[in-house]
């Protein structure tokens, strides 16, 4: 718990928290270490009644170059195995229910990449250098790259950038869909626009906002007509959510709604 030794929280706006990756003599390489006080960060704020969107960002340099290699150059099957390698990073993607920006500048690769697109929302600069560079040392992505990065950009571009290593920009990954925005400028811009989305979204119900992150995230896992009953399902519960009566009586009235997050 706080007070963190690789990561900085703070909350820059009501309903935003912020975590900076903080490692810079190693250009936030992901240890196991950096990586539970990532996930101790995301909980928390997760739990947190007043936070309603997360804000995940690097430095200037780099967002993350990757997992710590020097952790894992000597690491045994049956360490790995044991120690269930790898596992805990799938935290934000597997639990954390309030939306997260990732806002990127310098270096994302590798597990940083991989961190990168388990974001609901990706802010990049221009500059920013993504990729999957694992084959260069002998192995594969390890944190979902080649099912993430393959449902993003499809199988064959997936495929070039996963076996040749290659790096791809920031202005790629927007012109891909990868990115929601590509910002011009450095660190501070994307921060900037990432925290300015981040406000926008946590002035809306957080059950809504969960429920939209929940509905939206099926689509990548169910078929077409499976996902649309399971949103429809939810859409039907959401009546029962204080939230939406206060919203559409809000519209009707003219008046701005204030919501009780339930
Ligand atoms: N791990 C450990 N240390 C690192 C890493 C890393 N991934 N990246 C950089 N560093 C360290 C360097 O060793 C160096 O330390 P020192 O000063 O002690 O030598 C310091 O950071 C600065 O790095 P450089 O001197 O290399 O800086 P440059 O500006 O010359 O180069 C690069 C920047 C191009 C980013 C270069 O550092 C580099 O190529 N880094 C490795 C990138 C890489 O291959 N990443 C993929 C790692 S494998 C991986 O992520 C597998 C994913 C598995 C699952 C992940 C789950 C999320």
């Amino acid at each position: 718990s706080p007070p963190y030794q690789q990561i900085i929280t703070s909350v820059p706006n009501p309903g935003v928290g912020l975590i900076t990756l903080n490692r810079p003599k190693a250009l936030n390489a992901l240890s196991s270490s950096l990586f539970k006080e990532l996930n101790d960060a995301l909980s928390k704020y997760d739990n947190d009644q007043d936070i309603g969107t997360i804000v995940l960002t690097g430095s200037e340099k780099a967002f993350a170059a990757g997992a710590d290699i020097k952790e894992m150059a000597p690491l045994t099957l049956s360490a790995a195995y044991s120690n269930n390698f790898i596992a805990p990073w799938s935290h934000l993607a597997n639990n954390i229910r309030n939306p997260v920006i990732a806002a990127v500048s310098g270096y994302a690769l590798g597990g940083g990449c991989e961190l990168a697109l388990m974001a609901d929302i990706l802010y990049c600069t221009a500059n920013a250098t993504f990729g999957q560079p694992e084959i260069k040392l002998g192995t594969v992505p390890g944190a979902g790259g080649s099912q993430r990065l393959t449902r993003a950009v499809g199988k064959g571009k997936a495929m070039e950038l996963i076996l040749t290593g290659d790096s791809f920009s920031g202005k790629e990954a927007g012109e891909w869909g990868i990115a929601a925005k590509v910002v011009n400028g450095g660190a501070e811009e994307v921060l900037a626009a990432a925290l300015e989305t981040a406000k926008k979204i946590a002035g809306h119900s957080c059950v809504a906002v969960m429920a939209g992150k929940e509905v939206v995230n099926k689509s990548q896992n169910l078929p077409l007509t499976e996902g649309i009953e399971y949103e429809r399902r939810l859409f039907h519960a959401l009546f029962e959510a204080m939230d939406q009566k206060i919203g559409m009586d809000a519209f009707i009235s003219k008046e701005k709604p204030h919501w009780t997050n339930t």
